[in-house]
């Protein structure tokens, strides 16, 4: 019997010692530790044995299954750490690489210059409102002394949704709909922002989607004075201290009086290419709001007066960027746009 149990501890440590991973140890550790396995088995011979000699078997046996354990808990460790060393290989990072930088976008520029121009009317005291684009035939043209059958709400200029419901031509319906909310009492002081839309065949000049910036001033003595002073300290701040403005006579259904404003190039009135030779640059127009627009809006015109004007930031970029071409801002070519990035 002791002859069995030494040849059992013998082979029993040859195969933990050859075992390649944990479930094949596993198995080894049921085969001969388990209730069925060799030493109990041997040990059932037991009652055949002298008074004597039984204790030492059993003592023997257990020597035989606390060596057998102590190797398959040391074996156990063993792999256990193999597996981890071979994960940490695996997966090893190289720390001494260089990093690889997060790339930052860039405003697109018609942003850059709309916020801008935000900031300049905030500074004097704006607010910005904004509106919907799939606007209501109401405040897009009845509001605006634009009544049926003028020529400025023709189907051929306008993407109609349904009869009364259109993609708006202008940002005016949003100052429509702002001075409607005051319930006619002053001051309304806003600039809006945002994208409009016109039928239009799409060339260097032209784009059936463009941008808006359109202001509102209506309060108790509103003058033309008003409006000159602003527009000046505007342009001013947007082109430089040593430009100014001219204002010629304008027609627009809702102002009366209508102007057309133009800065002075940068030529300095000696005439360029930019400036047609003229010395001048139109950048927007403007004028007083039409009596019947503050009355629709349920302004009393008799008390209250104000000043609007509107303008293309498209036009304002192309000026200031030197761009010759309204499409480079709608067809998202990230050459054409990375171009104004800040840094880099
Ligand atoms: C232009 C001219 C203009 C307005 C927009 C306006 C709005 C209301 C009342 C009166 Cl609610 N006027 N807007 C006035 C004059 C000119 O835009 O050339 N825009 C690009």
């Amino acid at each position: 019997m002791e002859q069995q149990l030494k040849e059992l501890q013998t082979e029993a440590l040859a195969k933990v010692e050859a075992a390649a991973d944990l479930k094949q140890l596993n198995d080894i550790r049921v085969a001969y530790l388990g209730k069925k396995g060799p030493i109990t088995e041997v040990l059932k011979g037991m009652g055949k044995l002298s008074a004597e000699e039984r204790p030492k078997m059993g003592a023997l046996a257990n020597e035989v299954r606390a060596a057998v354990s102590a190797a398959i808990e040391g074996k156990q460790s063993a792999l256990e750490q193999q597996a981890i060393q071979a994960q940490l290989e695996k997966e090893t990072v190289d720390v001494t690489l260089p990093g690889r930088p997060a790339r930052a976008g860039n405003a697109h520029p018609l942003t850059k210059v709309v916020e801008e121009i935000e900031d300049l009317f905030i500074g004097m005291g704006y607010s910005i409102a904004e509106g919907p684009e799939v606007e209501m035939d109401y405040y897009n043209f009845e509001a605006l002394n634009l009544p049926k059958g003028h020529p400025a709400r023709d189907m051929q200029d306008s993407f109609y949704i349904t009869e009364d419901i259109l993609l708006r031509t202008h940002t005016s319906p949003v100052q429509a709909r702002t001075m409607e909310k005051h319930k006619g009492q002053g001051p309304v002081k806003i600039i809006c922002p945002g994208k409009v839309y016109r039928r239009d065949n799409d060339d260097a000049t032209h784009s059936h989607q463009f941008t808006q910036i359109e202001g509102l001033v209506v309060d108790e003595n509103i003058s033309m004075g008003d409006l000159k002073g602003t527009l000046e300290v505007f342009a001013k701040k947007l082109f430089g201290e040593d430009r100014e403005i001219r204002l010629r006579p304008s027609f627009f259904p809702f102002t009366e009086p209508s102007v057309e404003v133009d800065v002075s190039c940068m030529c300095g009135g000696k005439g360029c290419r930019i400036c047609k030779e003229t010395g001048w640059i139109e950048i927007l127009g403007a004028g007083m709001v039409h009596p019947n627009v503050l009355e629709m809006a349920g302004f009393d015109s008799q008390k209250y007066t104000g000043f609007a004007f509107g303008m293309g930031p498209d036009r304002i970029a192309m000026l200031k960027y030197g761009i010759d071409d309204i499409r480079h801002f709608y067809t998202d070519d990230i050459r054409f746009l990375k171009q104004f990035a800040e840094h880099e």
